[in-house]
């Protein structure tokens, strides 16, 4: 029998990852997008199958974490095997500005989507993954984070966050649910956001390479990160609810590095070398051969609570999943580069063209 999953959130980078990932092993996948005044689908049309065709393993349905109602009557039309809640504002910047917000659709959403499955009487057939993060661990207690690590939030993203984690875990408990949290550590690939910093980075390198912009500016150069790549991470998602015991694990690469040493290798792969010159607000990354100040320090990026290093240790999932992150940092970069310089190369013959092109980034 071929499964069936129910994939919140499958118009963002996970969901897109997943979807890929999950057909490919023969799933009947269907998926919940929001209703948008435009189209929100770029990252799964390829993925799409004409409804009026024969053999269709892709559905989409609209939906909204916010609304219970619409959650219940499409997981009883669904009756999945398994529920992958990637759905979030998964923006921690944007969470303080829109903390309600955050706190309804990431924490309470959960919440819903665990109560649908309890209402509907599929505690014992439909097993869920909640996509839990690293930012839980925030303030750092301990280095590197493992899954005894304390948490100590430090967003409304990361707070709204943690209560999904701990209601994930009181319904496995509770009503006994296959219920998984996946904490990852920040993934990226060319499908990510491009406000989160990896994105802004290699997009706004690729601009200024192809003469686009002249400037970069960033917040924090010295946050420091754990990142992979998200094609590896979605598989561990699948795997977590593949066991015999739903458990909780850290998916991580087990290396951290700064904001500056991502500029500085996004850089290289557009063959401009950065150095720095100056601190604090007067710091500048500027091309030593042109001598042109490129990256410029804006504080409207800082947070007002930070968290300044994340560093996980992947030891659990290596040693029960099997799973371990395949892509290094020089290649995921790679990607990330070749991919924004061809959508650069795409806005300037549409510019050339006499279309208008984006010309700013958040
Ligand atoms: P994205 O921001 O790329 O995607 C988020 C998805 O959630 C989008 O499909 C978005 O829809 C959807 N969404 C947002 N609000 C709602 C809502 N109210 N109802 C229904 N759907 C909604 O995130 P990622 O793919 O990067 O991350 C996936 C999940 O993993 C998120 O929960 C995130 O918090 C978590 N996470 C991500 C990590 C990372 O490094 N990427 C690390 C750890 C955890 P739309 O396209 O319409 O905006
Ligand atoms: P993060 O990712 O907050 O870790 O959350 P993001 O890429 O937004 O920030 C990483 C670090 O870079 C610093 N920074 C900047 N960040 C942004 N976005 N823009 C800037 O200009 C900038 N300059 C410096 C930040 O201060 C921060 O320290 C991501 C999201 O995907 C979450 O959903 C997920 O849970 C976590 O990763 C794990």
């Amino acid at each position: 029998m071929q499964k069936v999953a129910l994939i919140t959130g499958i118009t963002g980078q996970d969901g897109a990852y997943l979807a890929a990932f999950l057909l490919n092993k023969g799933y009947y996948v269907h998926g919940i997008k929001r209703r948008t005044s435009q189209f929100n689908t770029a990252r799964i049309d390829h993925l799409y199958q004409d409804l009026h065709k024969n053999d269709i393993r892709f559905f989409l349905h609209y939906g909204d974490l916010t609304d219970s109602t619409n959650l219940i009557r499409i997981i009883q039309q669904v009756q999945p095997d398994e529920i992958y809640n990637l759905a979030a504002q998964s923006h921690v910047q944007v969470s303080f500005e829109t903390p309600e917000y955050t706190a309804n659709v990431d924490a309470v959403g959960t919440l819903r989507l665990l109560e649908a499955i309890r209402i509907l009487g599929l505690t014992t057939k439909t097993r869920i993954y909640q996509a839990s993060t690293s930012e839980l661990f925030g303030k750092v207690q301990e280095t590197p984070q493992k899954e005894t690590t304390p948490f100590y939030p430090r967003s409304p993203y990361a707070a709204a966050k943690i209560y999904a984690y701990w209601i994930t875990v009181n319904y496995r408990e509770a009503y006994g649910i296959y219920a998984c949290n996946g904490i990852l550590f920040n993934h990226e690939s060319p499908i990510r956001g491009e406000t989160f910093v990896t994105r802004k980075i290699t997009r706004v390198a690729a601009r200024i390479k192809l003469g686009l912009q002249e400037n970069l500016y960033l917040g924090n150069l010295d946050a420091k990160r754990d990142w992979g790549y998200a094609g590896d991470y979605v598989k561990a998602m699948w795997m977590m609810l593949q066991q015999e015991q739903p458990e909780d694990y850290v998916i991580a690469t087990g290396e951290t590095h700064s904001v500056r040493e991502f500029v500085e290798l996004a850089f290289k792969n557009v063959d401009i070398d950065i150095v720095w010159r100056g601190t604090g607000l007067e710091e500048k990354g500027i091309d030593s051969i042109s001598g042109k100040e490129l990256v410029h320090v804006d504080p409207r990026y800082f947070r007002p609570t930070e968290v300044d290093i994340l560093l996980g240790d992947p030891t659990k999932a290596k040693e029960k999943l099997g799973w371990k992150s395949e892509t290094n940092l020089e290649t995921l970069v790679r990607m990330m580069i070749i991919e924004d310089l061809k959508n650069v190369q795409r806005d300037l013959l549409c510019q050339k063209n006499g279309f208008k092109v984006r010309s700013w980034s958040e």
